[in-house]
């Protein structure tokens, strides 16, 4: 007796071809993939030969500051720097109940829209450490439906304030899952090296993941990268590793960014760029012509490098829009780094699917095979191509082999005249 089969579906298989298959899931666990199952079950739903793919990753996101536009007041700027002002202002006064209702809405806002694991940043420059605290306990609490990875970034710097440094620390002891950092925005190039190598250095004593936010800026001098890759290969952290955002890869000559990508394709570091935040944060001081401020993800896609596209704002104090929708960064990320050959755009959908489980690390439990747990979802499209061109709805998220949403496909009706 079966939990849930799943009946004609168009199955987006993990070597990225398509199988028309029945899904038979367990106990939490795909138990038979073939044409034709027999035998019973709990429940049965008809897919009607619409795509089913392994769920979206979320693999960047700050929860600990979504759903807080406009408070205490809205980015005029539109810079980051005005971001990090306003929210040093709203984290005088968030509250474990705060962070916590606001990330559990959004983690539901994601999970609605396909989206079953998700790393966030929580901001432990503040000395309550009560955002980490907060999505801690989120972490516990929705483990059940969706995987939660907590990373612990030193929003303000590690070197800016004496107990920042203390701060990350207790944070890892506290049980975060990665260390983070913000290199350009140490005071000094010095600190910014600096606080690289202590990163590397708590990751290796909590046996933990690294994420930093690294050279997030258009400044063609911000090169924290550089040292991010040589810390992993001298370490050997290499695929443990991510360098988020790398805005200023999109400004560096292309002398020195050829000599850089040289170096990466020799560690295996993950990359995340967040299109829908860098195309608007970015460039803000140029004229004309514009700076795109995205790192340079086709090439690095080109050569082999892991690369996901994360959201990185939901309505916070650096982005007042979003709805958590990965097929919205795809297609944003697809325009931005001029991704338009049809591989290309494939490529797109699988930096918000497998790219990100790769980046969390989480492959092993990920994709749609017999023996993985059941997390998937039915997209009404019928291919990857499909699915991010029309930015088609999830119809139903499986998450652990439970029934989590059904949302049902709006119907149009034309009343016009054909001629
Ligand atoms: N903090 C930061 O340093 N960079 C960002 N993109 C966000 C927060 C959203
Ligand atoms: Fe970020």
């Amino acid at each position: 007796m079966y939990d849930l089969l799943l009946r004609q579906c168009r199955l987006l298989q993990t070597d990225r071809t398509i199988a028309e298959v029945d899904i038979a899931i367990k106990e939490r666990v795909i138990v038979d993939i073939a044409p034709k199952i027999t035998g019973n079950t709990k429940l049965e739903l008809d897919i009607q030969g619409k795509l089913v793919s392994p769920p979206f990753v979320e693999s960047h996101i700050h929860l600990d500051s979504a759903l807080t536009a406009g408070e205490p007041r809205w980015n005029q700027s539109g810079t980051l720097f005005e971001g990090i002002e306003i929210w040093r202002e709203r984290k005088q006064n968030i509250s474990l109940e705060d962070v916590k209702q606001r990330a559990i809405a959004t983690l539901k806002q994601q999970a609605t829209q396909g989206v079953l694991f998700v790393r966030s940043h929580a901001d432990v420059s503040e000395t309550s450490l009560t955002a980490l605290q907060a999505l801690l306990e989120v972490r516990q609490e929705v483990k059940d439906w969706i995987t939660l990875q907590v990373v612990a970034f030193p929003q303000d710097g590690i070197y800016s304030e004496p107990q920042n440094d203390l701060l990350l620390e207790k944070a890892l002891d506290m049980g975060a899952d990665a260390v983070g950092g913000i290199p350009h925005y140490e005071l000094t190039r010095e600190d910014g090296v600096k606080s690289v190598h202590r990163i590397f250095e708590l990751a290796q004593k909590y046996d933990r993941l690294v994420d930093i936010h690294c050279d997030e800026i258009d400044d063609d001098q911000s090169r924290f990268l550089e040292v991010v890759a040589a810390c992993a290969s001298r370490t050997g952290l290499g695929s443990r590793v991510t360098a988020s955002h790398t805005t200023a890869f999109g400004s560096y000559n292309n002398a020195y960014a050829g000599k850089l990508l040289g170096f990466l394709r020799r560690t295996q570091i993950n990359f995340i760029a967040n299109p829908l935040i860098n195309i608007t944060l970015q460039g803000r001081t140029d004229t004309y012509p514009k700076r795109r401020g995205v790192t340079r993800v086709k090439e690095l896609w080109q050569q082999g490098a892991n690369v996901s596209f994360g959201h990185d704002c939901i309505q916070d104090p650096w982005y007042s829009l979003g709805t958590g929708n990965m097929l919205d960064v795809a297609f944003m990320g697809l325009h931005v780094c001029q991704m338009t050959g049809t591989a290309e755009i494939d490529a797109c959908y699988d930096m918000v699917t497998w790219n990100g489980a790769k980046t969390l690390n989480v492959e092993d439990r990920y994709g749609i095979e017999i023996g993985k747990p059941s997390n998937l979802i039915v997209l009404n499209a019928c291919d990857r191509y499909d699915a991010i061109r029309r930015r088609a709805i999830v119809e139903y998220v499986i998450s652990q082999g439970k029934l989590l949403v059904k949302t049902e496909i709006p119907r149009t009706i034309w009343h016009g005249s054909c001629s």
